[in-house]
């Protein structure tokens, strides 16, 4: 009992990139989507033969603003070709399975096959089966999972969805999805569960460490919170061996998050200068000021931002302003009301937690010294 396939996930087709601001820049990003799901349908054709099918774990596109020919001319016809290999489809929180979808009023090949709402059970061959579903407006906060069970545990069971894991942090981002624990899983009897919803490639569950699926993550990031490589998943799975799972990249553009320490900077020029040195023409870039700076120095981060562009350094770049000012102990104590503030924060030492209280700390002293509170959206 085996079987081979490609899981996909999260490819969020005419994304409208709005973190990327400049129109060229993200007609560009969204060509690179389309590129990248070509390349993607390619590679599926040119080892179709070794593969049982292949598993779309939902946001193909973007519900609120696809474009009929993306999934026409794309999606369908890309899918179309792959013929006679099986593609299955279920469908996520931005491609939600509802009247208007185009999962539901376009015509789609007859070797796909759309899940509907509630578990639904598909053989793939002798013994191997794939049960999916899709997120409907009436199952969307359901735990679906929970109540599943495969109908027959001597088989090799593969089950597909889009939804959020709970227990972590990601859940907080990405939001409520076809909520299910790591537990749900194990009871539920699948060998292997390929995952959509979280946009980073990993292992589930969560508190175990035996591998029962994964969330393949986005093929190529959509946001400035996905930095770092992307994939798409080949698993290779028989029954009572661990799976094989080989992450492959298709990403035509990389995401990076640096930090730039500004401890020795004095000026405004000077973080440019420094900013000249990153190289990374083609990433797009989330750069953390960070470091200990002199309270007067000024960093205009819409400065930076129109610098950036002009000299074209990257593909795009967004600041993060993370400094902190230091106030030297003279200039406190040369302040009535520095040195009252201090008492004050020494009053609840015992009371907060030491970050709570050098948060307090900083926002207190810019405001007396600088007149301005900096950067409080970021604690
Ligand atoms: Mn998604």
């Amino acid at each position: 009992m085996q079987a081979s396939f490609l899981q996909i996930s999260d490819f969020h087709l005419d994304s409208k990139f709005l973190g990327l601001v400049d129109l060229e820049k993200i007609s560009q990003r969204k060509k690179e989507l389309e590129d990248t799901f070509k390349n993607i349908i390619q590679f599926a054709n040119s080892i179709k033969d070794s593969l049982d099918f292949v598993v779309f774990a939902g946001d193909m596109f973007e519900g609120e603003c696809f474009l009929p020919q993306t999934i026409k001319s794309l999606v369908i016809y890309g899918l179309e070709s792959l013929k006679p290999l099986k593609v299955f489809i279920a469908a996520g929180n931005h491609d939600m399975l509802e009247e208007k979808s185009p999962y539901v009023i376009y015509d789609w090949p007859q070797n796909v096959h759309i899940f509907k709402p509630e578990f639904e059970k598909a053989r793939i061959k002798d013994n191997v089966y794939l049960y999916g579903a899709s997120v409907a407006a009436e199952n969307k906060s359901r735990n679906i999972l929970s109540g599943f069970k495969v109908e027959n545990p001597q088989a090799l069971n593969i089950a597909v969805m889009h939804g959020a894991e709970t227990g972590g942090s990601e859940i907080s981002i990405f939001g409520d999805c076809l909520p299910f624990s790591g537990a749900d899983i194990i009871k539920s009897g699948v060998d292997y569960i390929a995952l959509g919803h979280y946009h980073n490639c990993r292992p589930v569950p969560l508190s175990s460490d035996k591998v029962l699926g994964y969330y393949s993550g986005t093929p190529e990031s959509v946001s400035f919170k996905e930095p770092g490589e992307r994939f798409i998943l080949k698993v290779d799975l028989r029954k009572g061996e661990l799976p094989s799972v080989d992450k492959i990249s298709f990403q035509k553009r990389l995401y990076k998050e640096i930090d730039l320490d500004c401890s020795a900077i004095v000026s405004s020029e000077e973080v440019k200068e420094a900013l000249r040195s990153i190289g990374e023409r083609d990433a797009i870039l989330t750069i953390n000021l960070t470091g200990a700076i002199d309270p007067d120095l000024r960093i205009d981060l819409e400065d930076l931002e129109d610098f950036v562009r002009q000299e074209n350094l990257f593909f795009s770049a967004r600041f993060k302003n993370i400094t902190r000012p230091v106030y030297s102990k003279e200039m406190i104590e040369s302040s009535l009301l520095g040195r009252n503030f201090l008492k004050i924060i020494e009053k609840y030492k015992d009371k907060y937690p030491q970050d709570i209280l050098d948060a307090a700390e900083r926002l207190g002293l810019d405001a007396i010294f600088t007149k301005e509170v900096r950067n409080w959206n970021e604690i």
